[in-house]
């Protein structure tokens, strides 16, 4: 009944027409099918996105690990039990050898590695949120919601990647999003009457995209709509600098300046001053750590740091994190480790060194749902998933409107 009957993968598109890898794996009578997602603004030591190179699509075919999986994993898995998930991971992490999944490919490990953890919630007839969570699981998370991009996920000239809104004060998830959702459109009538229709163009994450340089701008502006929305206090912000995207060898190159790394911790000192801010991601280069030393131990009892290309949700990265008290939370994103069972790892040690978790989707996704159930298994209180905007994005919202029904009474939002 749980025996892995076969193992399929194919080329398909995301979100941004970049091919990825679609995976399917069947038992007698269950079925599991994942999708990958793909980043842009990749942290150094992420496993790796094994890519064609040739001239189709550019480079960016994914028919090798399509082909990693058909030849080599395939053969190795039919047959296994489809609960084996810690089993079957190692299997494929030890077949790879390498330290970052180079040789079959991390796209490759991740597909069968989500399909399989699928198909298994699927044999046992259950959702896969209580799969990989307990019987008890009840936590929706609180969305972190990306309603200005900039950086590498938008054609605009801000330097900060990721303006957020977060829902913190609400009854349920669901009035959380109606909120959110609110404070969204009346940014987008603040933008166009400011700067015309244009500027409500959205980025790679569904955020707007308005023509800004000036790094304040955006959190005024949100602001205004959180309250214009009459949602003071209630809705505040958030931010993902990812700034090793503007960091060239040690200096910030920001809002037009070359700045060291204690100008740019001046900066964030003034933007918490300034606004509601409760959560900066990446406020620093993945190699800067003396300075995220520094900054955490200058605000980091203010606010969330949360580290995202510095940890690349690697469980000996955070290891080290949590010693050199870097950061205070971890950002998670499967794909840049490649399996589920050690993204689960991964968030089991943040958690139990004090850390709070963040489940995160990437810049490029496809409409698998599937971030929406781990962040709801993981009990983890805390989801970024982007605007709510874009059919990819709107998927793991409305996943969550469905398991906020499912569990009824028994739901509870955010921690
Ligand atoms: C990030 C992510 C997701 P990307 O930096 O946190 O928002 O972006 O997937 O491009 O790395
Ligand atoms: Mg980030």
């Amino acid at each position: 009944m749980y025996e892995i009957k076969s193992v399929d993968a194919m080329e398909v598109l995301d979100s941004r027409g970049n091919p990825t890898v679609r995976v399917t794996v069947i038992t007698q009578s269950a079925m599991g099918i994942a999708y990958v997602p793909s980043g842009a603004s990749t942290g150094e030591k992420e496993a790796l996105e094994l890519r064609d190179g040739d001239e189709r699509y550019r480079g960016k075919g994914v028919q090798k690990a399509v082909n990693n999986i058909l030849k080599k994993i395939r053969p190795e898995i039919v047959g296994r039990d489809v609960r084996a998930q810690p089993e079957i991971d190692s299997i494929m992490i030890e077949m790879d050898g390498s330290e970052d999944k180079s040789s079959l490919g991390a796209n490759a490990i991740l597909g069968v590695s989500l399909a399989l953890a699928k198909c298994a919630a699927d044999a046992l007839g259950g959702a896969l949120y209580r799969y990989l969570g307990s019987p008890m699981t009840n936590i929706l998370p609180v969305p972190y919601m990306n309603v200005i991009n900039g950086g590498e996920h938008a054609g605009n000239t801000l330097d900060i990647q990721e303006h957020m809104i977060v829902p913190v004060e609400a009854e349920s998830y669901s009035e959380a999003l109606r909120k959110s959702v609110e404070v969204f459109h009346t940014l987008g009538d603040i933008l166009k009457n400011r700067y015309g229709a244009e500027a409500t163009n959205v980025g790679d994450e569904g955020g707007y995209a308005p023509p800004m340089n000036d790094p304040y701008e955006p959190f005024e502006l949100m602001n205004q709509a959180i309250e214009e929305s009459g949602y003071v206090g209630e809705i505040v912000m958030a931010v993902d600098s990812a700034a090793s995207e503007f960091c060239k060898n040690g200096d910030y190159i920001f809002n037009g300046k070359n700045l060291r790394t204690d100008k740019m911790i001046e900066f964030y000192q003034d933007l918490i001053e300034k606004y509601p801010i409760i959560s900066i991601e990446d406020p620093l280069d993945e190699d800067d750590w003396d300075g995220f030393r520094k900054l955490t131990e200058e605000i980091g009892n203010k606010v969330q740091l949360v580290g995202d290309d510095i940890f690349v949700s690697n469980p000996r990265i955070i290891e080290k994190g949590i010693k050199e008290e870097v950061c205070n939370a971890v950002l998670l994103k499967v794909n840049q480790i490649g399996t589920l069972t050690e993204a689960m790892k991964a968030s089991d040690l943040a958690m139990k060194g004090g850390y709070e978790v963040m489940v995160s989707h990437r810049s490029g996704e496809t409409c698998d749902p599937l971030i929406a159930d781990l962040a709801v298994a993981l009990s983890c209180g805390q989801i970024k998933t982007g605007a709510p905007c874009r059919g990819e994005r709107v998927a793991k919202y409305n996943r969550l409107l469905e398991i906020e029904r499912e569990l009824g009474d028994l739901s509870v939002y955010g921690k």
